[in-house]
Parts: structure tokens; C-alpha cells; sequence
């Protein structure tokens, strides 16, 4: 996205000078419900890996689990990939069925 930025000092023309900030598409890391996950281990997953307090934890996962999902994090591409990944690493090593998904930031 193109930022015009102008400076002018006295007695002198204006200046401006285009500078170009790229501002990085953003993605929202999202845990569904499922029937069979304890809720200890949703909520000690946003703890360890989305870095929440216990009460935002407790938040989020009961909001997924009366809502059927919920925002865990919003990242750029590459983190939210990563922590998505973790997650569904974690899960399967502990035999849950918890799925964790990603998808653009409206
Ligand atoms: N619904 C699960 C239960 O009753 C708890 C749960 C919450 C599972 C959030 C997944 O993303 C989840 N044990």
C-alpha cells in the first residue's frame, strides 16, 4: 500500500516522497469442537502454545466448545502455520481428536 509522506520545511518546495510499508496479510488460528478432547488439555494447549492466562484459556475453550469454534490467536502466515501445526502435533501425539485450522483474517 503505497504512504505518502511529505515534509516541508520554510522557504523550501514540498517534498514527497513515496515510501512503500508493506503490511503483512493476517491469519486467524481457530480450534473446533470436538466431543472427545478434554477440556484440560484445550485449555493447557492455549496456555503453552497461544500464551494465554488460565482464565482467557478457560474462555476460549469453552467458547469453542458452546459455539462449535474459536479465534486461539491472530498471526501472519508463517506463525499461524506454525502454531496450527503444533497443535495438530500435540493433539495427535496425546490421541485427541482436536483439530486446529487457519484462515484469513477478515
Ligand atoms: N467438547 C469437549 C468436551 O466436552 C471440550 C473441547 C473444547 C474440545 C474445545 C475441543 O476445541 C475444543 N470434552
Amino acid at each position: 500500500m503505497p504512504n505518502k509522506h511529505e515534509s516541508q520545511t520554510e522557504g523550501e518546495a514540498q517534498v514527497a516522497t513515496k515510501e512503500r510499508v508493506k503490511v503483512p496479510k493476517m491469519y486467524q488460528v481457530i480450534l473446533l469442537n470436538d466431543d472427545f478432547t478434554p477440556m484440560d488439555f484445550v485449555v493447557w494447549i492455549l496456555e503453552s502454545v497461544f500464551h494465554k492466562t488460565k482464565d482467557e484459556a478457560i474462555r476460549v475453550m469453552l467458547e469453542v466448545h458452546q459455539k462449535g469454534k474459536g479465534i486461539c490467536g491472530v498471526y501472519t502466515h508463517d506463525m499461524a502455520r506454525t502454531k496450527m501445526m503444533h497443535v495438530n502435533h500435540l493433539a495427535k501425539k496425546s490421541e485427541h481428536p482436536l483439530q486446529c485450522i487457519m484462515e484469513p483474517a477478515p
